[in-house]
């Protein structure tokens, strides 16, 4: 109260922290790169009194506390001044968590199927009052103002909100896996990992982790946490765990075994989706949610749109949309889990990975490689040698050509490897637009009484 907080970042994140802000009697200003015309519709649901500087430099020399949504990266100008005058700087994550008084925390973080599994753990825990937010959209200070005590709240946190936090403690915290991603922010793969080891920083011994026992960064950052390790596995047989034996997942505690669930027994598809039941199955036992339960909301689960999803068969060859991909891991997720010939559309703005890793998939799995946006001559430049690439300049020219290029049975695959925010505001409009290029397609050609000859 009375305080004078600045909040960096007028997007979903920066405008729930103001308002959290202002109702607590704060002194707010909000600040964002953008001018005031591109931000009007957020500006206009700020309540009257936050003051905004948008599209000019702001000198934040006389805030109390800084507020930084996720996506200010650490070395913006009014950060390190703030640093350099020790005002203390938090993130969106940490402002939220500082109003909770008690409540049930889950948090997972990971590189890819983090979305996913957080909607399952929701649905796993949807006996019970849960709330699901974070990086899935909804950022926890918005949902603080309806919180009740007895909420349990499940949480998608990333690499972002994990890097300014300060007492955020999970009473369980999850690590799905780890790879290469956001190098365009972390200028050594060490900072990514760092900031996300930053989920167990403050638990205690009478918390939970939830670990991947496949993945080693996991396993070593679950060794230098204080909080009891719990663990899961597609590849291992564990002492004490959920693991896959043959055609089942299986839980092993206390040397008793049980089947849970058949692999084939759910709708979530592909070898990446075995670790995200795997994990929110172990994270249901974990927070004693009844076994039975648990099955029946795995089994009940549908995948969520933009990741692998089908979105038309057009004249036998599958489109499908995998638009989440933002990183090389996923589409090599993506890659392996089909068996059919793929002609793969990629690209977006560039994170500066390394593309070359994906050679041997693209070797392969694909016929055709088609590149589109902003990193498409970086990725060409890597992975050109082994097939062969067309570079077009929208999504509309990439649908096109890659029915084009199609044969019966083949499958035409958007997994760009970037982040859409060259093109689009997110990858769910990317994922949109890819959409409606295929369905224009399919209305064109149906309505033309199509002979296009697609030979097998
Ligand atoms: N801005 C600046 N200067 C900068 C950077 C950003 O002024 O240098 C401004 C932009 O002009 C924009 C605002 O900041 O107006 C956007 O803030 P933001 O990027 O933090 O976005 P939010 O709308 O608050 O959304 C954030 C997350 N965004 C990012 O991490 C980039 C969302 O995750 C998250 O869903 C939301 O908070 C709720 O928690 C998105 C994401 O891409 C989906 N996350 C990354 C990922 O999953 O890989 C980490």
């Amino acid at each position: 109260k009375n305080k004078k907080v600045t909040v960096l970042g007028l997007g979903v994140s920066g405008l729930a922290s103001a308002k959290l802000l202002f109702a607590a009697g704060a002194k707010v200003t909000v600040w964002d790169e953008l001018e005031k015309e591109r931000l009007f519709s957020r500006i206009s649901q700020l309540p009257d009194g936050v003051k905004v500087i948008c599209g000019e430099p702001i000198d934040i020399s006389g805030a109390n506390l800084i507020v930084a949504s996720p996506g200010i990266p650490p070395d913006l100008q009014p950060i390190l001044l703030a640093e350099e005058k020790k005002i203390p700087v938090i993130s969106e994550l940490e402002l939220g968590y500082q109003y909770l008084s008690g409540q049930k925390v889950i948090a997972l973080t990971g590189t890819n199927g983090k979305t996913t599994t957080v909607s399952l753990i929701g649905k796993i825990l949807s006996g019970r009052p849960v709330k699901v937010c974070g990086n899935i959209g909804k950022p926890l200070c918005e949902v603080i103002p309806d919180t009740l005590e007895k909420d349990i709240i499940c949480l998608e946190v990333s690499s972002f909100q994990l890097e300014k936090i300060i007492e955020f403690r999970p009473d369980i915290a999850i690590f799905l896996n780890f790879a290469p991603d956001h190098l365009d922010r972390y200028s050594r793969i060490e900072d990514y990992i760092k900031a996300k080891a930053r989920i167990f920083e403050n638990q205690k011994k009478e918390d939970a982790m939830v670990l991947n026992a496949d993945d080693y960064v996991v396993v070593n950052l679950g060794r230098r946490g204080k909080a009891k390790p719990y663990f899961f596995s597609k590849k291992q047989v564990l002492q004490e765990g959920i693991f896959t034996r043959g055609e089942y997942i299986v839980a092993r505690f206390k040397g008793k075994e049980e089947r849970i669930i058949k692999t084939d027994d759910f709708q979530l598809k592909g070898e990446h989706n075995i670790e995200n039941v795997l994990c929110a199955i172990l994270c249901g036992i974990v927070a004693e949610i009844d076994i039975d339960i648990i099955v029946e909301e795995v089994r009940n689960f549908k995948p969520l749109p933009h990741r692998i999803e089908e979105i038309a068969v057009i004249s036998s060859v599958r489109f499908i949309n995998d638009s989440k991909a933002t990183n090389v891991a996923a589409v090599i997720a993506a890659l392996v889990s089909f068996n059919k010939p793929i002609i793969l559309i990629a690209g977006g703005k560039d994170k500066g990975e390394d593309y070359s890793t994906l050679i041997p998939y693209l070797k392969e799995k694909c016929k055709a490689l088609i590149l589109f946006g902003e990193a498409a001559d970086i990725i060409g430049s890597m992975v050109r040698e082994v097939i062969g690439v067309s570079k077009v300049s929208d999504l509309a020219q990439a649908v096109n050509l890659a029915y084009a290029l199609a044969e019966t049975d083949d499958i035409v695959l958007l997994s760009p490897a970037c982040s859409s925010f060259d093109q689009f505001t997110s990858y769910k409009e990317r994922g949109e637009v890819f959409k409606r290029e295929v369905m224009k397609m399919k209305e064109r050609l149906h309505g033309k009484e199509f002979n296009h000859i697609h030979s097998s």
